[in-house]
């Protein structure tokens, strides 16, 4: 690990991950050992060893898969299924399984195509929808917090997207935490300050089965591109990923976008699902299956 000028055997690294982890849920709060974890699971390596790590070191941490119903030739979403109820399995852990098709009637690309919302690529869709049923689960089950895999280089990725546009409220919000706010759980990154390479190495030396392959629809995508340019970047210059991110992070603390604090938008409770939202009426996810249903009838 040059970023780190470290480099450990097999043992003595599975056992530095979960410290390190340990150590950054302490520096940035994320979460206590009260409070119930819930881990978003794709089936993929970082959220996988995300709920490994949290259950290695004794935090009440369930799991949810979430079915988008993406196929890409080779069955995306029924072998990242099969793997994250696997692992579950295995480990005797609780895991959610909520499939979009069966609950909101058509899977994601669907879903994308009839409501003409990013055809080709439904991504916004699928973000929208990730986003209300894991704040939906969190709410029905009582969980304190939503946990994701996100590593480094995508933190990395979303921080160069959102500074080349200059995005300041998106640039307030990112970051290890996202607090509570009414009707939405507080959102956690335990991982954000891992490279992807640690999370591979971690994942196979742990003997966890993950699914290699990527979102279909994550091929091409401007993130990869990012991701790509920033692999040069660290290449030339180990450790600019993580400079680059916690830099940031040190100088939002010291008050970059200070003033952005103030213009948050209202919001109110969806007449639908309950969920905050800051449109008047339904809230945009109610408003897309809306429309799916009106255009599918
Ligand atoms: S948003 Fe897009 Fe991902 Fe959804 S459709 Fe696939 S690539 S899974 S993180
Ligand atoms: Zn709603």
């Amino acid at each position: 690990m040059r970023q780190h000028r470290l480099a450990l055997c097999k043992e003595h690294y599975l056992e530095w991950m979960p410290e390190q982890t340990e150590r950054f849920i302490k520096k940035y709060s994320m979460f206590t050992r009260d409070e119930k974890i819930l881990v978003a699971v794709s089936g993929g390596k970082d959220s996988l060893a995300l709920w490994d790590i949290l259950a290695r070191l004794g935090y009440h941490a369930d799991g949810l898969y979430i079915g988008l119903g993406i196929d890409g030739g080779f069955g995306y979403s029924s072998e990242s299924h099969r793997l994250a109820q696997r692992f579950a399995d295995e480990h005797d852990l609780r895991l959610h399984v909520l499939d979009v098709e069966k609950e909101y009637g058509q899977p994601i690309p669907v879903l994308a195509d009839i409501t003409r919302r990013g055809r080709g690529r439904p991504c916004s869709v699928c973000g929208l929808t990730k986003r209300h049923v894991m704040n939906r689960i969190a709410r029905d089950f009582g969980y304190a917090v939503l946990a994701t895999g996100h590593n480094l280089d995508d933190e990395a990725a979303v921080l160069f997207s959102n500074t080349l546009n200059w995005q300041a409220e998106f640039l307030l919000r990112q970051g290890p935490v996202l607090p509570e706010s009414p009707g939405f759980a507080r959102k956690v990154k335990p991982l954000c300050r891992f490279y992807e390479r640690e999370m591979t190495a971690y994942a196979l030396l742990r003997g966890i089965e993950y699914i290699y392959e990527e979102c279909p629809y994550a091929v091409g995508s401007k993130t990869t591109y990012y991701k790509e340019l920033l692999n040069q970047l660290e290449t030339e210059r180990p450790g600019s990923k993580l400079t680059f991110y916690t830099r940031f992070l040190e100088a939002r603390k010291s008050g970059l976008f200070a003033e952005q604090k103030d213009v948050q938008a209202t919001l109110t409770p969806c007449p639908n699902c309950g969920q905050p939202t800051s449109a008047p009426g339904l809230c945009s996810f109610c408003r897309l299956i809306e429309r799916a249903m009106n255009v599918g009838a």
